[in-house]
């Protein structure tokens, strides 16, 4: 059985999406579409009772679950892609970065303004949680932006952090948030990567390719 990656474009799923073509790995993938509620149906939430993307199920029939644990999955598996750097110090280095953007800036921050009914349910607050949203946005990039002073990438080269950092530029620049200089040239250098081009196009954004 080919593991099977379950995924909605444009998403953070596109993060893990990224890393699956930069190990040139072989996998069905399978969309989920949120707005519609695939979520909640019975066939996927007994693939992942979170109703949650992405999930990937390896070819034994495991389920992995939550960003985080699936990148770092593919960069323990697939060792000779250098997904991770060799230093325990860059290591954790890498991991700090990667779940901060994943619980911080996206899971704090894009998600007050994604999902705002889920932080209040009284629309009299939305504007107030959108507000604190961006808040946690900018002060999130401000300090991913001291991390990639003087760097390219996250680490020595292209790793998982800087996938999870480009899905949270990317719906950055989606949604018009004006990114810091070194997050901005993170995401135009990660644009110029050939597997991520080849996601974006898939996922249906080839005009932000042409855009770039
Ligand atoms: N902690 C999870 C969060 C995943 C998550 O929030 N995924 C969003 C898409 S970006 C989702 O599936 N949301 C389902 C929904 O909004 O109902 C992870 O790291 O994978």
């Amino acid at each position: 059985m080919s593991k099977r990656f379950y995924m909605t474009p444009g998403s953070c799923s596109t993060g893990i999406h990224i890393l699956l073509e930069e190990c040139g790995l072989v996998f069905e993938a399978w969309v989920v579409n949120l707005l519609a509620g695939d979520q909640y149906k019975k066939d996927y939430l007994a693939i992942n009772p979170k109703a949650s993307v992405p999930a990937l199920v390896l070819d034994n029939g495991s389920v992995l679950t939550e960003f985080s644990a699936i990148a770092w999955w593919l960069a323990k598996s697939y060792p000779k892609r250098k997904l991770l750097p060799e230093s325990v110090e860059g290591e954790v280095r890498a991991l700090g970065i990667m779940n901060y953007a994943v619980n911080t800036l996206h899971m704090q921050g894009f998600a007050r303004i994604f999902t705002t009914e889920r932080f209040a349910p009284s629309s009299c607050d939305h504007a107030a949680v959108q507000a604190q949203g961006r808040q946690i946005i900018d002060q999130g990039f401000a300090i991913v932006d001291r991390e990639l002073a003087g760097r390219d990438y996250v680490g020595e080269h292209f790793g998982i952090a800087d996938a999870a950092l480009f899905y949270v530029e990317f719906w950055a620049e989606r949604t018009g948030l004006a990114l810091p200089p070194n997050c901005l040239a993170h995401y135009r250098r990660l644009l110029t990567r050939p597997a991520v081009r080849q996601v974006l196009a898939e996922e249906g954004y080839a005009a932000v390719l042409r855009a770039a």
